[in-house]
């Protein structure tokens, strides 16, 4: 079962070793946990996501490190002040992006990239989970699927920058219970998103259709009618290797992918409800006028 992945580069000295950490930490990567040994040292650093990917043909690659950013001008401005070497200036892509290349150590190249906006207004939520607080509904039913998923969305969240603190998981009997218990975390007013995971395998389950939609259609009502983001890692599916497949195997963790969409929805909806009370303030003042 797929993890994660890492890409390691050697330092050339301690110096070095010491100045990447620091421009690391300047850029606003999260560190993992380092070590030292009598024959050498090591520090990771994370990002919400992963990923490896071949490609092939005329493109150029410029490094083989690449870095997504939201905000490719303020990291512009971050490597300028810690005096990072930019290799490449800041250039526009045929793919609606724009790139620039950083060489921050000898012969280390590190491409960071934006995506164009799709739109001049468009707001996204960002993956940065700190200050979040998350409560996770886990069913048992099929506890050998939901147990993955549970680890995915917690690996999300703490690779997020979410505090162990922040979360709390509560375990109920089965999918059809998983509604009311995260409509109940909801209106607690602790936190800021629900993540809810649970397994519907239509080959074991007599009432499939009715428990799924009952379960749909709660999750969805608790999170309108409570203005709280819910996030839906339920997996309904034909059969075992499926639910297999979508908890950690070929598909990817959908309990993964829940709370990141968990993480980008409270981001979002603290940009939208600041722009939102902006404007209201802004309309009272023009009318006092
Ligand atoms: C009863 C039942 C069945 C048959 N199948 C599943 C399932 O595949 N996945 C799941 O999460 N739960 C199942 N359940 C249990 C119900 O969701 C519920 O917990 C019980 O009916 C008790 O209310």
């Amino acid at each position: 079962m797929i993890k994660g992945i890492t890409t390691i580069r050697h330092a050339g000295s301690a110096r070095e070793f010491k100045a990447l950490s620091k421009l690391f930490d300047a850029l606003g990567f999260e560190r993992g946990t380092s070590w030292k040994t009598a024959r050498g040292q090591g520090t990771p650093f994370k990002a919400s996501l992963g990923q490896i990917e071949f490609v092939e043909g005329l493109e150029t690659v410029h490094a083989d490190i690449w870095v997504e950013v939201t905000d490719l001008d303020s990291l512009r401005d971050v490597l300028a002040k810690e005096k990072a070497r930019i290799a490449t200036e800041v250039q526009q892509t045929s793919w609606d992006s724009r790139f620039l290349v950083a060489e921050p150590a000898k012969g280390l190249k590190v491409l960071f990239w934006q995506k164009d906006r799709p739109a001049q207004d468009a707001l996204e939520g960002d993956l940065s989970a700190h200050g979040m607080s998350f409560g996770v509904v886990v069913s048992r039913w099929n506890s050998f699927i939901t147990e993955r998923l549970l680890q995915g969305a917690l690996d999300a969240l703490r690779r997020s920058g979410c505090r162990e603190d922040d979360i709390t998981v509560v375990r109920v009997p089965g999918a059809f219970e998983i509604p009311s218990q995260a409509r109940t975390l909801a209106q607690s007013g602790k936190y800021d998103a629900i993540v809810t995971l649970g397994c519907l395998i239509r080959g074991e389950t007599t009432h499939y259709e009715h428990i799924s939609t009952e379960v749909t259609r709660g999750i969805g009502q608790s999170a309108q009618e409570t203005g709280v983001p819910h996030t839906y890692g339920v997996l309904t599916c034909e059969n075992l290797e499926q639910a297999l497949d979508r908890a950690g195997l070929k598909a990817g963790n959908k309990g993964f992918e829940a709370a990141i969409s968990a993480v980008e929805m409270v981001s979002l909806q603290r940009q939208t409800r600041g722009r939102a009370k902006k404007k209201s303030a802004s309309k009272r003042k023009n009318r006092t006028r």
